[in-house]
């Protein structure tokens, strides 16, 4: 038999963890025949909710899911963990602060990362959801020093595969046919959705998506705007934010990282920056990569032109201030 993973989730109440927790239970993370512990976590004031998400699990009868645990302490929630998925935080509310906001996540995300960093199993995957990702996921390293670098990373692949949509809704193809977009930097509206290397399964072959959409004025300005700008118009539509394709976001970058990304494809994560492409180091930013053995890495020596330049840089720069602010908070 094989052993369990423990997945954690945290803010399994909300909206988000209700749409994932039965994908990871169904084996839609890490595969059909890896039985799973799920452990949620929320605050008291949604004890009650996770609870009644809890009831579900079990009625729901996953062959694959071996335990439940659901908890509002953090300590018991993070122990033993092999994944961690952090949905919980706290939502900008109209009319706040960034910096009151920032405050109150800077919080959260440190204490969650000691709870990680005492009772989490060696080699803990962490990603993180809530926003803003980036930055919580940079606090969240910064307080789990003995959690490898390399392990804790943000999602942007929601962005990645809206942008992955966009090009198959334009050139009425599979979405499973085109390849290798990238998202780069910040989770944020300065995100940078790049089509400059990516591709289309052909009957003549592999296609520059470029190539076949032609018209370059759509490709720099409404598709770039539209990726950018999804979040907001699933929130128009529905009232409610993202909640069913950021849990299968999450579940694709967990299994691309642990089972590996396809041959010859690339998939865009939030990462601890090294300097590639001379994004400042030590920030968590959005590359393209790809994973091996549970391994990532980012894609080296794509040319960036002019254009794409201007907007690495940018983000980038949103980036660090982001950064600056979030250390204000914790002085
Ligand atoms: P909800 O408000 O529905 O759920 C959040 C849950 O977190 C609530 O149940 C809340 O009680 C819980 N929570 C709050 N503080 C907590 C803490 N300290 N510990 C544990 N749980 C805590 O939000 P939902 O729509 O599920 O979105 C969750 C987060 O994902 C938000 O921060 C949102 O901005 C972010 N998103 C990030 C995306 C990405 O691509 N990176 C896309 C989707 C989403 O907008």
């Amino acid at each position: 038999a094989i052993d369990p993973v423990r997945v954690l989730v945290t803010g399994a109440a909300g909206q988000i963890g209700y749409a994932l927790v039965p994908m990871i239970a169904r084996g839609v993370m890490l595969g059909p025949n890896q039985p799973v512990i799920l452990h949620m976590l929320d605050i008291p004031p949604a004890a009650e909710a996770l609870n009644g998400v809890k009831m579900e699990l079990i009625d729901a009868a996953f062959p694959l899911l071996k335990g439940v645990v659901a908890t509002t302490d953090v300590s018991e929630a993070c122990t033993g963990v092999n994944i961690a998925v952090m949905v919980g935080g706290f939502p900008r509310k109209e009319g706040m602060e960034r910096k009151d906001v920032m405050s109150k996540n800077v919080s959260i995300y440190k204490s969650q990362a000691s709870a990680l960093e005492k009772h989490a199993a060696a080699n803990c995957k962490v990603l993180v959801v809530a926003n803003p990702a980036n930055t919580n996921a940079l606090i969240l390293k910064e307080f789990a020093p003995s959690i490898p670098e390399k392990n804790i990373t943000c999602l942007t692949r929601l962005d990645h595969n809206r942008a992955l949509g966009q090009i198959s809704e334009r050139l009425n193809v599979q979405v499973s046919d085109v390849r290798n977009v990238i998202i780069w930097g910040n989770h944020s509206s300065t995100q940078y959705p790049d089509v400059s290397h990516a591709t289309v399964k052909t009957q003549d072959g592999e296609k520059p998506v470029r190539e076949l959409v032609a018209d370059d004025d759509w490709l720099r300005g409404d598709f770039i705007t539209t990726v950018q700008q999804r979040g907001a118009a699933i929130i128009k539509a529905r009232k409610l934010s993202s909640a069913l394709s950021a849990a299968s976001s999450a579940c694709d970058h967990i299994r691309d990282w642990v089972l590996g990304t396809p041959e010859g494809t690339w998939v865009s994560m939030g990462v601890y920056s090294d300097g590639s492409y001379n994004v400042p180091a030590g920030l968590i930013y959005s590359f393209p990569v790809t994973s091996l053995n549970g391994e990532w890495s980012i894609v080296q020596g794509l040319t960036i032109d002019e254009f794409s330049r201007k907007k690495l840089d940018a983000t980038a720069e949103e980036l660090t201030e982001e950064k600056a602010l979030a250390y204000s908070c914790l002085s």
